[in-house]
């Protein structure tokens, strides 16, 4: 079998990649290890930024997203038992959208399968071959037998716990990693966000955001240790812990309900260098983590697939192969960016073990600038609504 592209990972990055190329008449198979049922079944990011909602719609498929999604043009910080608002709209001329990830992949299997779109799960044994030579193909195993594609080009869109990064030697590779010494304990429920506007809350209990789905669906997280397990927690202790960490008038509140999912992310900031070897370039996950904090995880990945996108279709319509040849040293600009932004409002709201009553006098101080002062502000705001690409 043959294809111009083959996308190894059929979460947001691998199935936007596809849309994006099937506009411009780029022929491409994904390969996805799981089945749909699970990749849909993954609650994950929330708030998307304009990049990625533009992309959304140069792919057609954002008819639900303008439907559904809910604009926010502001975010509530909250320290020391008070809260200040950073106004978005006001600093930049852009909002966000919350959106779920989940709805998002939704949409995109919904689109590639109403065009037609190869798509093959439970894959195992995907192996890239001979990317750094002008042939190279992707072998893969499904229900016992063994496959092989020719393509031109390999996405690498098949996450952190993908074969694609690994396939770069490591004497060309270069990765660059930081682990927090703690996790999210999220949980997602049917109630009424507890406000309008996501609470980033700093306590010194530990971190805490208040965001939501929807009208009737939550989602809250807790900062945690990385060795905790979500069966040592039970709603009720959920909400109490959360409820401690946030300020009275959100705590007074907030609507609890049992809890429909309940998960522990551990937060990590990772980049990969480069995001290309030969033919194989590198999307999302598979060459960059962020801790969830700024929500950049999905919209770096959309980043990384406008500038692919580019370059592919200034390959394949003009046969021009700078945007390709580009694409790692462009990605990498904006990825770096991210991961500061991500790193930095990480390191401002959570509690530190061992952290000296300096630090944390520093964190107030950081936090009492950004409630005061209109450039810190919009800055602020300027990175959470995203760069331009
Ligand atoms: P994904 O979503 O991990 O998709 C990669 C896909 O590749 C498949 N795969 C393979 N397929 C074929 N062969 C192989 N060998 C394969 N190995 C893996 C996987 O099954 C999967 O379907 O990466 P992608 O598309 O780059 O998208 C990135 C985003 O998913 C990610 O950045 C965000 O979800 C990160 N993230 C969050 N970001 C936010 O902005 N806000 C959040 O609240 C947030 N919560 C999270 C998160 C990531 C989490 N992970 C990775 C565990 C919560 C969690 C738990
Ligand atoms: C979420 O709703 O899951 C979410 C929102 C904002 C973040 C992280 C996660 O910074």
């Amino acid at each position: 079998m043959r294809t111009q592209v083959v996308i190894v990972g059929g979460g947001p990055s691998g199935l936007l990649l596809g849309q994006l190329l099937h506009k411009a008449g780029v022929e491409t198979v994904v390969l996805e290890r799981q089945s749909r049922e699970y990749v849909l079944g993954r609650i994950r990011a929330g708030v998307l930024e304009r990049g990625l909602v533009d992309l959304m719609g140069q792919a057609g498929v954002d008819a639900r997203m303008k439907a559904e999604g809910f604009v926010h043009d502001g975010t509530l910080i909250a320290y020391d038992n008070d809260m200040f608002r950073v106004d978005f709209a006001a600093h930049t001329d852009a909002t966000v959208l919350v959106y779920g990830q989940t709805e998002v992949t939704r949409d995109l299997y919904d689109a590639r399968d109403s065009t037609g779109g190869d798509t093959h799960f439970e894959v195992e044994e995907v192996s890239i071959q001979d990317a750094d030579t002008d042939a190279p193909f992707v072998t893969y195993s499904q229900h016992g037998q063994t496959h092989r594609i020719d393509c031109d080009f390999v996405a690498g869109c098949d996450g952190f716990h993908g074969v694609s990064r690994k396939t770069i030697p490591e004497d060309v590779r270069r990765e660059y990693e930081k682990v927090y010494p703690f996790g999210w304990l999220g949980i997602l429920s049917e109630t009424p966000p507890v406000n309008d506007e996501l609470i980033y809350a700093n306590s010194d209990r530990g971190f805490a955001l208040c965001s939501m789905r929807n009208a009737n669906l939550s989602r809250y997280y807790i900062q945690c240790e990385t060795s905790d397990d979500p069966a040592n927690w039970t709603d009720e202790a959920f909400w109490d812990e959360l409820r401690r960490r946030i300020p009275p008038q959100a705590a007074e509140a907030l609507v609890t309900g049992p809890s429909i999912e309940k998960s522990i992310a551990p937060l990590r900031s990772f980049v990969c260098e480069p995001m290309r070897w030969g033919r194989l370039f590198l999307c999302g996950d598979a060459a960059h983590i962020v801790p969830p904090t700024g929500a950049k995880g999905l919209n770096t990945a959309a980043s990384d697939v406008h500038y692919l996108n580019q370059g592919l279709r200034q390959y394949y319509g003009e046969g021009d192969s700078a945007g390709i040849d580009q694409y790692s040293i462009r990605a990498l600009a904006r990825v770096w960016k991210t991961q500061r932004f991500s790193w930095w409002f990480s390191t401002l709201m959570h509690h530190f073990p061992g952290q000296t009553e300096f630090d944390k006098k520093m964190q107030l101080a950081e936090l009492a600038l950004l409630r005061d002062n209109n450039e810190a502000q919009a800055a602020m705001a300027l990175n959470y609504v995203g760069l331009p690409y």
